[in-house]
């Protein structure tokens, strides 16, 4: 069979018509797209993977997804196709952000492409990257607590953690493990306004798509205000370090929206955000461009796998200084936002 790449569309279950790069075989398309690395989305058939750890007896298949006409999914939960299509336009928009945005060439950087399975488990209430596989796996939920997890800022912060392993390989646990989760939170966020899709724009929520009512909160992470979820960390403290790394990460979320938002109250893409300090100062925001640049440098020059936050805030310094200069605003602003969360 010849191969050929297609340009196709799919009705998504949170984005609405997207466009999808594709493979034509022989007479059907396959949701593969050869642009980008070869990046393709199977169906895991609702098994799950059985392992000790990283050694995996049996792994649920990720058999891909085909189709007659190039139009893939539609729209509604119901179709098995249409998860696929959230998942494939996910990893196309977290490419296209690293690439366009940091110049990265895939998850990776080597431009190879991962793939995707959707109907993971029955009710299963998470997604996860596995470095093993260098695959993503998404859980339809239980339609309870929460949807398919398939949204745009689940798909950049699961395969951000592909490329945190890859670069600064912040150990997952204790205070690294908090920048290594808040490091996927701040990416997952950047590639959600990068996408700038009208049915999921941009906000500082993380996974405000994919909850239900049952969860009893509009979204997992809140990162300008990070204890709205009962659990995170606003600010530092000595005991940061003992908290699960979904809790340690709200410092590094509260500084990095600090440092592109500022504090205060704000309204963005109709979503009300507000921000106060933890020393009752005022930061004023550089913006998310700005926060990306200094992150994603800090990330892949500077962090270690040991890095906590007293080194975060040395090595977002430094990435500063190497961008803007040398007592920058910039860099002032990078001080400013992590005294504000008592990282001094
Ligand atoms: N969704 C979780 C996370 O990304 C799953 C995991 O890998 N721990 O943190
Ligand atoms: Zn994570
Ligand atoms: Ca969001």
């Amino acid at each position: 069979d010849t191969m050929e790449s297609a340009s196709g569309d799919g009705k998504s279950l949170y984005g609405g018509t997207v466009p999808l790069e594709t493979t034509l075989s022989g007479s059907s398309y396959q949701l593969k797209d050869a642009t980008r690395g070869g990046t393709y989305t199977g169906d895991a058939a609702n098994q799950t993977d059985k392992c000790l750890l990283t050694v995996c007896l049996t792994r649920a298949p990720a058999t891909l997804f085909t189709d007659p006409d190039n139009h893939w999914g539609s729209g509604a939960a119901s179709d098995r196709s249409t998860v696929a299509v959230d998942a494939q336009y996910g990893t196309d928009v977290t490419w296209d952000y690293y690439k366009k945005v940091h110049d990265r060439n895939g998850i990776a950087g080597d431009g190879k492409g991962s793939f995707n399975r959707v109907h993971y488990g029955k009710d299963y209430n998470n997604a996860f990257w596995d470095d093993n596989c260098f695959c993503m796996t998404y859980g339809d939920g239980d339609g309870k607590q929460l949807g398919p997890l398939v949204s745009l800022d689940v798909a950049g912060h699961e395969m951000s953690h592909g490329v945190t392993s890859k670069t600064a390989a912040l150990r997952y646990s204790g205070e690294s493990g908090g920048l290594n989760e808040a490091t996927s939170d701040i990416f997952g966020t950047l590639v959600e306004f990068y996408a700038d899709n009208t049915k999921d724009p941009g906000d500082w929520r993380i996974g405000e798509k994919i909850v239900r009512s049952g969860l009893g909160r509009e979204a997992l992470r809140f990162m300008d205000k990070p204890s709205r979820d009962g659990k995170s960390a606003d600010c530092w403290s000595e005991k940061l370090g003992d908290l699960d790394v979904h809790y340690s990460s709200g410092v590094g979320n509260h500084f990095a929206y600090l440092l592109a938002e500022g504090s205060g109250a704000k309204t963005i893409n109709g979503v009300s955000h507000d921000s106060p300090t933890c020393d009752g100062s005022t930061v004023q925001g550089i913006g998310r461009a700005k926060l990306g640049k200094i992150w994603y440098r800090a990330l892949t020059v500077y962090m270690t796998s040991s890095t906590n936050y007293a080194g975060a805030r040395t090595a977002t310094l430094n990435a500063a200084k190497d961008l803007y200069g040398t007592d920058s605003a910039e860099q002032k602003a990078v001080a400013a936002a992590w005294s504000a969360v008592d990282v001094g």
